[in-house]
């Protein structure tokens, strides 16, 4: 185990014991900041170029939706999620400078256009599809946390039954090429981490919570919070030495294993866990205060 992993161990450990020993932070009053309206100009993405354009869609000549064009969900009760286009594209995934399971980098292929989540899932709407909330630090429009991936993939379930979509988790290499749109640093802005605390909620600066989701910078194709607030759960078994390995179209991860992956870093992590890159893993059933997760669904 790689020096950086035994600090995720112990950011693990440091989180279950604040999530024993520590009282609840006060709740952030529902209607709170949520998230900030999304202009015309935010909804092309600075970056977009990058990535292969998506097929037309429709009959005639419709073009493909822009990068980080918006659409809305509607959860039921006045609930509703928004998610950011994001167009099929290749990138290269992973980091040199990184942990042995980031190596080697390699090109991969996002075949399929995709919507994702803007924000990581608030609480509100994690209660207006499953009832309940199971959060440590209570706020309606701060990320549910307290969340399994097993419970993580059930809202997609309940959510997919209640709007028709095919909701799910992202393979960590659709969560990495959109958490990097476009850029190849280890930030989506840069390489330095001493512009993180304007895109990321994360340990410095966190006053040791969760924060209301999409307060910080968004990414160029409007993703808020893909570095920090809470770690994020997606789809893939986790395999150290599957990027050895990977197909290059589409990779959902190893066929099987123990533990499922987490990215982006959280509130209790210092910056070199929030990189686009990093790819911690823990097994499905467990809950923490630092995790969370957002969803995607394909055109
Ligand atoms: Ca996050």
């Amino acid at each position: 185990m790689g020096a950086w992993k035994s600090l995720f161990a112990v950011s693990v450990l440091v989180a279950l014991t604040m999530a024993s020993c520590r009282k609840p932070a006060a709740p952030v009053p529902p209607g709170g900041a949520g998230v900030p309206p999304v202009t015309q100009t935010d909804q092309s993405a600075k970056h977009g170029q990058d990535a292969h354009a998506a097929p037309g869609v429709g009959a005639g000549f419709m073009p493909a939706p822009a990068a980080g064009q918006q659409m809305t969900l509607d959860l039921g009760g006045g609930v509703e999620m928004k998610l950011a286009f994001i167009p099929a594209g290749e990138f290269q995934m992973g980091s040199d400078s990184g942990s042995n399971d980031e190596k080697p980098v390699h090109k991969v292929r996002i075949s399929k256009p995709f919507y994702m989540g803007l924000t990581e899932v608030t609480q509100r709407q994690y209660e207006a599809v499953m009832g309940s909330n199971p959060s440590y630090f209570k706020g309606a429009d701060n990320p549910v946390e307290q969340v399994s991936w097993n419970d993580a993939v059930e809202f997609c379930k309940k959510l997919s039954a209640k709007t028709g979509k095919a909701v799910r988790l992202p393979t960590e290499a659709e969560w990495e090429y959109a958490s990097r749109a476009g850029s190849k640093t280890a930030y989506c802005f840069g390489d330095s981490d001493s512009g993180l605390g304007e895109y990321a909620w994360y340990g410095n600066n966190s006053d040791s919570k969760t924060h209301p989701v999409g307060q910080k910078k968004p990414n160029a194709w409007g993703l808020f919070d893909m570095h920090g607030n809470v770690w994020e759960w997606c789809s893939d078994w986790y395999d150290e030495g599957y990027y050895g390995k990977s197909a290059s179209d589409d990779p959902t991860g190893a066929s099987s294993g123990s533990s499922r992956v987490l990215r982006g870093g959280s509130w209790l992590n210092s910056a070199n866990f929030t990189r686009s890159a990093t790819r911690p893993w823990l097994y499905p059933s467990v809950t923490l205060n630092s995790y969370g997760f957002r969803v995607v669904f394909a055109q």
